[in-house]
């Protein structure tokens, strides 16, 4: 399935159908809440590809259900993989964090790609922030002056002072 949106800024947001599975594995939405924005329903499908086009689009990987390809395209794209909320640990109080050092909400946290994602930057200075991804990972920058920015926050037991 190829998903082409437009040579605007384009808001674009990946994830899984969750338990919704008797309708689709995954899903793509395309613009703002606030402007009415698209929704793609996908089952049964080889592979997705999404072509963000013109403009200096945003996107958000929250989850993937099938093989994915984003080409951002002409701009000075962002994209993010994954989100990992922050809580306080209560248990682990020190003076810089007297109510609890922050640290990794498992729990709450979205995979980030469940399936192989690659990412091509295109032309344009793009923006990568990877925090946490469930399958292997290809960021392309290509031309410009791209950043990749890897956060890896420590889950309670992990964290190292
Ligand atoms: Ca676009
Ligand atoms: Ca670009
Ligand atoms: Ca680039």
């Amino acid at each position: 399935m190829i998903v082409n949106t437009t040579q605007g800024a384009d808001r674009i947001v990946l994830d899984s159908a969750g338990k919704n599975t008797d309708e689709a594995a995954g899903v793509v939405f395309v613009g703002r809440i606030s402007e009415g924005r698209e929704q793609v329903n996908y089952r049964q499908q080889d592979g997705l590809t999404i072509n963000s086009l013109g403009g200096d689009d945003s996107l958000l990987v929250d989850d993937t259900a099938v093989i994915t390809e984003i080409n951002l395209g002409r701009g000075d794209d962002a994209i993010v993989i994954g989100i990992v909320p922050t809580i306080l640990d209560q248990g682990n109080r020190t003076p810089e964090f007297p109510d609890g050092v922050p640290v990794a909400d498992t729990a709450n946290m979205t995979s980030g790609n469940s399936t192989p994602l690659t990412v091509n930057g295109g032309a344009g200075d793009d923006f990568f922030e990877v925090n946490h991804n469930s399958s292997n990972l290809f960021l392309n920058g290509d031309a410009g002056d791209d950043t990749f920015f890897y956060q890896h926050l420590p889950g309670p037991q992990e964290y190292v002072r």
